[in-house]
């Protein structure tokens, strides 16, 4: 009999504490959350969805790395382009496409729409559509946590254009003048709608603008999800133990457009490839089979079942009906 070859050499995740089963969900959270946004696209292109629709196709290892490390007591709040980390959150597939829908039994009961996600039984805090507002509103999540004398975190995805609004920077002010529990992960993908950072942003190393304020920095590959996983780990336990807040700068690429309607000229075909050839999904698949971890086999009846349930999800969203006229004004504060 041929024995089989063991594998000498330990993976690049030994240091973390990170079970293979922790590992298959992330895998399956980003396959989820690339198959649910197609799905989302399509539907867009159908007219079942309107409005704002932007997908997080790319990025898909910066949010599910940086959620990965949490615990259930800890907040997230995020900009618009909010469904693939709603997803690995763990927040309801069939909520999560009825939102995109508009209808009642969204997660924001189809008031809120692709930009407006959230769920507190899950700490997910929104979704929030003015570029560089909801920052503030992390920090002041941090403030309380820490008032009240718990030890949760809370973590603030942002895109690098918020970074030159003003309120940014009082922002990392004062998470660092009182010692906030919090993490801003800002999420590089190298252009702010059609402009390329270079354009409109001065200075060369983005994390260098938490410097000024003196908070622990850096940059990660938001393309490798098991980084981005190791940085969060560092950064949690840095908020949970110290109070101390922490800036991240994840460094990653959106496959598509901005939204839904852009035609995407300000770059080129070939930029785009490159950036493909170190898709997240692929790549982190590929090394989990090299791994023992997963058989290819494995992955394609992993996929068969997630776009089984992005299918029940559509279905379920079609068939759910509209919010009631009478909710028109609900929740307005004019
Ligand atoms: C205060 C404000 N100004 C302008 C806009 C219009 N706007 C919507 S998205 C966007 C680009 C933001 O890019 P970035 O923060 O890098 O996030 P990304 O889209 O790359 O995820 C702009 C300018 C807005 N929503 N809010």
């Amino acid at each position: 009999m041929k024995e089989e070859k063991k594998k000498t050499t330990q993976p690049r995740w030994s240091d973390l504490n990170l079970s293979n089963e922790k590992l298959i969900k992330m895998y399956r959270d980003m396959l989820l959350i690339r198959r649910f946004e197609e799905r989302a696209a399509q539907e867009y292109g159908k007219g079942k969805i309107g409005g704002f629709c932007h997908l997080y196709i790319g990025q898909e290892a910066t949010g599910v790395g940086a959620i990965a490390p949490l615990r259930e007591d800890d907040f997230i709040y995020t900009a618009y382009r909010d469904h693939g980390q709603a997803l690995a959150r763990g927040m309801d597939t069939n909520g999560c496409m009825a939102e995109l829908f508009g209808k009642v039994t969204g997660v924001s009961k189809g008031m809120g729409g692709s930009m407006h996600f959230y769920d507190l039984s899950k700490g997910f805090m929104g979704g929030w559509g003015i570029v560089g507002g909801h920052p503030p509103l992390a920090a002041g999540s941090a403030f309380a946590t820490k008032y009240q004398g718990r030890d949760s975190v809370t973590i603030c995805f942002m895109g690098e254009a918020s970074t030159n609004q003003g309120v940014f920077h009082e922002t990392l002010n004062m998470a660092q003048l009182w010692k906030l529990p919090v993490i801003f992960i800002c999420e590089n993908n190298g252009y702010g709608m059609g402009t390329a950072i270079s354009r409109a942003m001065a200075g060369e190393e983005l994390f260098d603008k938490a410097a000024g304020y003196e908070m622990a920095r850096g940059a990660v590959n938001g393309m490798d999800v098991i980084e981005m996983y190791r940085e969060m780990t560092i950064a949690i336990e840095r908020a949970r133990k110290e109070n101390l807040p922490t800036f991240l700068e994840a460094r990653t690429y959106r496959f598509r457009g901005h939204s839904m309607s852009d035609p995407g000229q300000y770059r080129t075909k070939e930029e785009i490839e490159e950036y493909k050839k170190r898709d997240p999904i692929e790549t982190f698949g590929k090394e989990l089979v090299a791994e023992g971890i997963l058989k290819q086999s494995d992955i394609e009846l992993m996929d068969e079942a997630i776009k089984k349930e992005v299918q029940e999800a559509v279905e379920f969203a079609d068939a759910s009906p509209q919010p009631p006229i009478e909710v028109l004004y609900d929740n307005i504060y004019a």
